[in-house]
């Protein structure tokens, strides 16, 4: 039986490991699964999206369910000087952060890439790429002086694999490896971790927002197939960023069962 001692212990030992985590892409798919795992973990947030309702919504929701504590912020990560200016203003929260989850991300289109418009690259390339580089550089700062610290990228079984009709989005997240590699190995020694999760077939908005919100096309990219949930991918996260300080996930390809490649899927 736990004694009362023991309780006060026990709940000290919770209130010594509670973290505060920053999500990017946190209004939907697997930033926010990420966000509701580590709340269930009693850990305190801050979340980032551009849709403010749905920060509203979670913030509400997760504040009261779990009761952490939430800092929700309409963010458009793209844009690199209000990125700077945002984290001039919030250095005293930014310097609490132990893990940053770079989540947002999207796919434009799927056609050849003769028929993409400067409009469409330039988009997708200022937020999986230049997005992800803002917010990680405001915070490893911090990381640093803390000597402590894990960068969480979202990659894709895209960057590691081409598939016809993929070109600029494998692009972009072909440069979230590389990037991620970089970062890893520029920081070295500092006592932060590097991690890069890479999945296959995830149902999420992902498809909506590919295919600009044709939910028939969308649904038909998972027909007769068991795609992976965001729950999974944030199960994986949350492992990762579990493991002892001195282990560092550098990796995990992570596809459904149903999915040998982005263009092998056995439809049942
Ligand atoms: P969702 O579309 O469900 O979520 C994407 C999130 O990114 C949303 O919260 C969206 O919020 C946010 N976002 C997009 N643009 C911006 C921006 N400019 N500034 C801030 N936030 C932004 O997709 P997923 O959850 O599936 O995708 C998450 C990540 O995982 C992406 O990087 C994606 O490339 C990657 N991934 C997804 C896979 C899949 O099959 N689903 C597989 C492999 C990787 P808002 O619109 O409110 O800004
Ligand atoms: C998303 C998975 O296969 O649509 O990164 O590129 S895929």
């Amino acid at each position: 039986m736990t004694t009362l001692p023991g309780f006060v212990q026990a709940l000290k030992h919770a209130k010594a490991n509670t973290s505060m985590i920053l999500i990017t892409g946190a209004t939907s798919g697997i930033g926010e699964a990420t966000a509701r795992r580590f709340a269930a973990m009693g850990q305190s947030l801050i979340l980032i999206g551009r849709r403010e309702d749905r920060l509203d919504a979670l913030h509400a929701e997760l504040s009261k369910t779990q009761g952490v504590k939430v800092h929700p912020f309409s963010l458009d990560v793209s844009q690199t000087a209000s990125v700077q200016n945002w984290a001039k203003e919030h250095g005293a929260l930014l310097k609490q952060v132990k893990i940053l989850v770079n989540s947002a991300g999207l796919a434009l289109g799927f056609k050849p890439v003769q028929d993409y418009e400067a409009k469409e690259w330039d988009t997708m390339l200022d937020i999986n790429v230049k997005g992800l580089l803002a917010m990680t550089r405001e915070l490893i700062p911090y990381f640093k002086e803390n000597r402590d610290g894990h960068i969480v990228n979202l990659g894709s079984t895209a960057g590691h694999y081409a598939y016809p009709n993929g070109n600029i989005y494998c692009a972009s997240k072909a440069a979230v490896r590389m990037l991620t590699e970089c970062m890893r190995l520029d920081l070295n020694g500092t006592g932060i971790r590097v991690t890069e999760i890479s999945p296959g077939m995830v149902e999420t908005e992902f498809s909506k927002v590919r295919f600009s919100g044709d939910t028939k096309k969308a649904d038909s990219v998972y027909a007769g197939m068991t795609p992976l949930t965001a729950d999974d991918i944030a199960e994986t996260i949350v492992w990762c960023t579990s493991r002892p300080r001195h282990v560092n996930v550098q990796e995990l390809i992570i596809y459904p069962t149903d999915q040998a490649s982005p263009t092998l899927v056995k439809r049942h």
